[in-house]
């Protein structure tokens, strides 16, 4: 990430409530969206701060992005510090305010940046991920979503409308297959006819909701697994990236963790041949998540937890597809097939999940038994 020199990653700095001079920022590449700087003061070793350059393509109302964070994370830390609760409890990422008192700084270019306390964590935990981990992660987004889960709904924003809506995801594909810009869509019929297929059975969830028979709740929506910090005993600390936390459904959360956790490749590895679901992480995270939600969530909450996952998958094949069909105009890419790529890896774990379908239910099912 050249796009900041060394001079102006000091000035946004000097921008925060924060001590210490800037020795040096690097770029942290994981996000498809922001841009991430991991910011080391007086010459520590470690990185002390996490500044970051919304994406305002994306996310169009920094105000209320920024207040969504500010009253998720202070509502968990007072949760944390309040005595009176005493439920088990996870830590949260710490939002540094302006030095005026704001809860982002923007540059006169129109560059909004914040800044976070960097969270001192297992850097390598995700990288091979065992049953205890994902056990671990599991019960790390029970009480992220039990903890917030006496704050009013509607006192969140919506940063991205329609963000996790399957319907209005779908239409965005059919229109970007109606305008072709890029003349993709020739090239990619068994996708299209893959994802076309399966739209009606895909919007159960959705359905559900529309009926009230399944309720809103707040729920981070960006769930994969690692946004999950874990520290060197891989006890989790807290969860990271929460630009869309907002009103959605449990399944939007646990199925974005199974879709990112359990495949056997990366999302964009392009040997779909080694794509499958690993079922033991995913029995796993399903057991650490339960302890805490069981008593929490509503039986037609519980009933299609196993669907959430194939959900999940298909919303972002939908969502990859689109991009690439539209000319990679929202996820950064590193090649022109890249999305096309995330598509292909998508579809093949959707279709290993599918094939999965009895077993990952009553693996639910079990759980909730006992
Ligand atoms: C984006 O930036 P990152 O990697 O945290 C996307 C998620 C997708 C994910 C796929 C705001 O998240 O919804 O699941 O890519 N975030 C947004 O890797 O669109
Ligand atoms: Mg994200």
């Amino acid at each position: 990430m050249q796009k900041f020199s060394s001079q102006d990653i000091a000035t946004v700095f000097g921008c925060f409530r924060i001590r210490g001079s800037v020795t040096h920022a690097v770029p942290l590449k994981t996000g498809h969206i922001n841009d991430t700087l991991l910011v080391h003061v007086n010459g520590s070793p470690q990185p002390d701060y996490v500044l970051q350059c919304i994406n305002t393509d994306i996310f169009r109302n920094v105000d209320q992005l920024m207040e969504n964070i500010w009253r998720v994370t202070s509502y968990l830390q007072q949760k944390i510090d309040d005595g009176s609760y005493s439920g088990e409890k996870l830590g949260t990422l710490q939002l540094v305010k302006t030095t005026d008192g704001q809860l982002f700084c923007k540059e006169a270019n129109g560059n909004c940046w914040r800044c976070f306390v960097y969270c001192r964590h297992n850097v390598a935990a995700c990288t091979q991920i065992t049953p205890a981990l994902a056990a671990e992660g599991g019960r790390a987004l029970g009480l992220f979503q039990s903890m917030l889960a006496d704050l009013p709904v509607e006192s969140l924003h919506h940063t991205i409308s329609d963000f996790h809506n399957l319907s209005s995801r779908l239409s965005q594909f059919n229109a970007a297959l109606q305008e072709n810009p890029r003349k993709r869509a020739a090239e990619v019929a068994a996708e299209i006819e893959a994802i076309s297929r399966r739209a009606k059975d895909m919007l159960l969830v959705h359905r559900l909701g529309e009926e009230g028979k399944i309720p809103l709740r707040i729920t981070h929506n960006d769930t994969k697994f690692n946004n999950i910090l874990f520290d060197d005993q891989e006890k989790a600390l807290c969860l990271v990236d929460l630009d869309t936390v907002m009103p959605g459904y449990v399944h939007f959360d646990f199925g974005d963790a199974i879709r990112t956790l359990a495949n056997t490749v990366a999302e964009d590895d392009p040997e779909i041949e080694n794509i499958d679901v690993d079922l033991n992480l995913y029995k796993s995270f399903a057991q650490g998540y339960l302890k805490v939600m069981k008593d929490v969530l509503t039986p037609a909450e519980i009933e299609t937890l196993a669907f959430s996952a194939r959900l999940m998958t298909y919303i972002m094949a939908v969502r990859f597809f689109t991009d690439y069909l539209m000319g990679d105009i929202y996820y950064k890419t590193d090649y022109p097939a890249h999305n096309l790529v995330r598509t292909r890896n998508q579809l093949a774990l959707l279709q290993a999940m599918e094939t999965a379908k009895e077993n990952m239910e009553s693996i639910i099912e079990t759980i909730v038994e006992v």
